[in-house]
């Protein structure tokens, strides 16, 4: 399937989803948006697409919306219906992101702004070339953090620094990103590919429905008492146990050899 502005490619088991729109710093469109959409709801039901990556063409991770999609209303003093588009693009977009069942690393090659962070705050695992940067650059146009950017950055970096970051649209570097959690790593950029398809590859070996069940259980537990939280754990791990996975992890442990998981 060809694809306007992303390009997705498949390393066996691995599907590397490219933000492709490097003049604009891959600035997020409602193409973009209905491309990666569809991209993710794909993987989801594709047994045979085990991890995925995020990552931007260029020098830029993804500058967030696109600005000069309402540009010409703008000019003309026009106020134009965030909340539809909202709901067109990003609130479609970001929960298929968080919800997906499969390890999703985003590979952050540049510049995240704006709904470009939320993306990366979607994703599991962030991974940062040393050149990246991140701002909540929504209140610089006197905004507030949308799509996700409320709830998923504190989650990660947690609320003092949630708010000082999405109040002053500071200009992070990658090493303070790193400093304060918000990803995981910072790599040299070119040896960010080599970091992250190593990552991805190492991740989709995995029993990924067990990866799958374990993102949704820490999700959900956020919002649960001990007890419910134990529920949930047994309910999963009930499931968990009739996998071929754990069969074949435990016999391949007895066997003291390497498993060869499959993710079923
Ligand atoms: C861009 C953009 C961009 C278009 C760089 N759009 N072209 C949801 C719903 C509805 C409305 C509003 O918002 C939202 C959610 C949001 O995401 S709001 C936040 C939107 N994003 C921003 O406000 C970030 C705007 N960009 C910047 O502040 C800077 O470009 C950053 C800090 C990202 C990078 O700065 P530089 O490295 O100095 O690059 P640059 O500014 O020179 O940009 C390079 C090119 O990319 C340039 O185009 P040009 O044709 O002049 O070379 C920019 O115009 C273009 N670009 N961001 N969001």
């Amino acid at each position: 399937m060809a694809y306007e502005q992303i390009a997705v490619r498949r390393d066996g088991s691995v599907v590397t989803i490219t933000l492709n729109r490097p003049d604009k710093l891959n600035a997020m469109t409602g193409v973009m948006s209905d491309e990666l959409l569809e991209v993710f709801t794909s993987v989801r039901d594709d047994d045979d697409a085990r991890a995925i990556v995020v990552t931007g063409a260029g020098r830029g991770f993804c500058a967030g919306q696109d600005l000069t999609e309402f540009e010409s209303a703008y000019r003309a003093g026009e106020r134009p219906d965030i909340r539809e588009h909202l709901e067109q693009s990003y609130h479609r977009l970001i929960p298929v992101v968080v919800s997906t069942p499969k390890p999703v690393i985003a590979a952050v090659n540049g510049v995240a702004a704006g709904a470009g962070v939320s993306l990366a705050a979607a994703c599991d695992i962030r991974i940062a070339a040393e050149e990246a940067r991140f701002t909540q650059a929504f209140v610089k146009i006197g905004l507030i953090p949308d799509s996700g950017g409320t709830w998923l950055l504190p989650r990660i970096i947690g609320y003092a620094r949630a708010l000082e970051l999405s109040i002053t649209g500071e200009v992070i570097d990658a090493e303070t990103a790193l400093e304060i959690g918000l990803v995981n790593r910072v790599v040299d950029g070119d040896a960010l590919e080599d970091e992250v398809s190593g990552l991805a590859a190492r991740l989709a070996a995995m029993p990924t429905a067990a990866i799958g069940e374990t993102k949704a259980l820490l999700r959900g537990a956020a919002l649960l008492d001990l007890e419910a939280a134990l529920h949930a754990e047994a309910e999963a791990q009930a499931r968990m146990g009739q996998t071929d996975d754990h069969l074949e992890g435990v016999v391949a442990f007895a066997e003291k050899r390497e498993p060869r998981f499959r993710g079923r």
